[in-house]
């Protein structure tokens, strides 16, 4: 039976917390459209990575990147032997374009504040403590999304991943290369014992039920593909609609084809058209092209499957009777996952010791612990945002908040790392 842990106090350092969260969120601000934008590999990632390393430098933690770019910050245990069972918390620092301050940033800075924690009481922790940034998370320009991670997790073949051709034609690899991010660690060569990760919650469940924590037991299923429509351009004025191949309208029809499937799910199936371009896209001609696409969302696997081959019909039917062609490309595919319930527990005990209200959640976000979900045992925390509202500048969630999902966050670091 090990000794039982000396007792110890550790303090989360909340001011310096939401001081980096404020700093980070300056890199890439546009003060036009305001929010921020630090598109994986872009410039401004760059510099929102180059901070980041200062950061875990300034720590003392040991740091690392892989192949892929994951940087990782550990704070090394005490002795070899417990170096391998590594407690690793994480999330990205990527943002969409025009992003709020807090997706993904504060999960990695509060990790940071964990390791800040044990530092500050002069404590080396029983086993090591990783911070990962996981790069891609977003998937704005490379798909799939939570490409990092899901490298890191072997679910993406390395080299395939680096050939990856971006919305911008630039491949993966070089612009990784460019900004000084292309590490020597195989992605995966550090194996988890647990992987936590602290989000804000990105929709409007906590704060409508007015609680504090979400614990997070699971995680929908993501579809996203790209359609591109061939019709014919012709001129708007002299054309029948009769005899049109319209691709706009094809996309417009799809468009609340995807509407009404969402509605006939009663809530479960979420779909939403995000990019759309037409070619011409002129005002006087009928479109000879769309490019759309589509992300479909489910927490049951069936049910994503079967909203997934209700859309493929409906775009045979289109296709034959507009006459248009149509090809669909996968971008990027997902299963719902299920988090760990020895961690999910262990996370509801803590919110509750600290006397923070709280209730089970699926998270409707995708996020890099359904990768790590895949090699070792995983669970998230939400803590609740203003409207529900994300990806967008007016992503908002208080500081009390913020700092009451950190200490359950540190919570559980401390009770795992006590447990055998
Ligand atoms: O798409 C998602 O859910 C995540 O933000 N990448
Ligand atoms: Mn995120
Ligand atoms: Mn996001």
């Amino acid at each position: 039976m090990p000794a039982a842990p000396e007792p110890f106090d550790l303090r989360l350092d909340g001011a310096t917390l939401l001081q980096q969260l404020q700093t980070l969120a300056t890199v890439g601000h546009d003060p036009q459209q305001g929010g921020r934008t630090r598109i994986a590999l872009s410039d401004a990632d760059k510099a929102g990575r180059d901070l980041l390393v200062a950061w875990m430098r300034a720590l003392d933690l040991q740091v690392h990147i892989d192949r892929i770019g994951n940087i990782f910050g550990t704070l090394p245990a005490a002795g070899d032997q417990e170096q391998q069972q590594v407690l690793m918390i994480g999330s990205h620092i990527d943002t969409v374009t025009n992003a709020g301050a807090l997706d993904g940033c504060y999960g990695v800075l509060a990790g940071l504040a964990v390791a800040r924690a044990y530092r500050a009481a002069g404590i080396t922790p029983r086993r090591s403590i990783c911070i990962a940034a996981f790069t891609n998370e977003e998937g704005v320009r490379y798909q799939p999304d939570m490409l990092g991670s899901l490298v890191y997790a072997g679910g993406f073949d390395l080299d395939q991943a680096l050939d990856l051709i971006g919305t911008d034609g630039s491949r993966l690899g070089d612009e990784l290369a460019r900004i000084g991010y292309a590490g020597d660690l195989q992605p995966g060569a550090l194996v988890p014992h647990e992987y936590l990760e602290l989000h804000i919650e990105q929709g409007p469940i906590l704060e409508a039920e007015n609680r504090q924590i979400g614990v997070v037991e699971n995680l929908q299923g993501i579809s996203w593909q790209q359609i591109t429509v061939r019709g014919s351009a012709n001129h708007a004025g002299t054309t029948p609609t009769h005899l049109r191949h319209d691709a706009g309208w094809v996309a417009a029809a799809t468009t609340v084809f995807l509407r009404e499937l969402a509605r006939d799910s009663g809530g479960s199936t979420l779909a939403t058209v995000g990019c759309l371009q037409l070619q011409p896209n002129v005002i006087n001609v009928i479109p000879r092209q769309a490019v759309f696409t589509v992300d479909l969302r489910d927490p049951d696997e069936q049910r994503l499957r079967a909203a997934e081959q209700r859309l493929a019909r409906f775009l045979d039917e289109t296709a034959a009777s507009e006459g248009v062609s149509i090809a669909r490309e996968p971008l990027a595919r997902f299963q719902p996952v299920v988090f760990d319930p020895g961690l999910t527990r262990l996370i509801s005990d803590c919110a509750d010791e600290l006397g923070l209200s709280q209730r089970p959640m699926t998270s409707g976000a995708g996020h890099d612990a359904q990768m790590l979900a895949r090699i070792a045992p995983a669970a998230m925390i939400f803590v609740p945002s203003r409207g529900g509202i994300s990806h967008n500048p007016r992503e908002h969630t208080d500081d009390q908040q913020l700092l009451d999902g950190a200490r359950v966050l540190l919570a559980v670091v401390r009770r795992r790392l006590e447990q055998a």
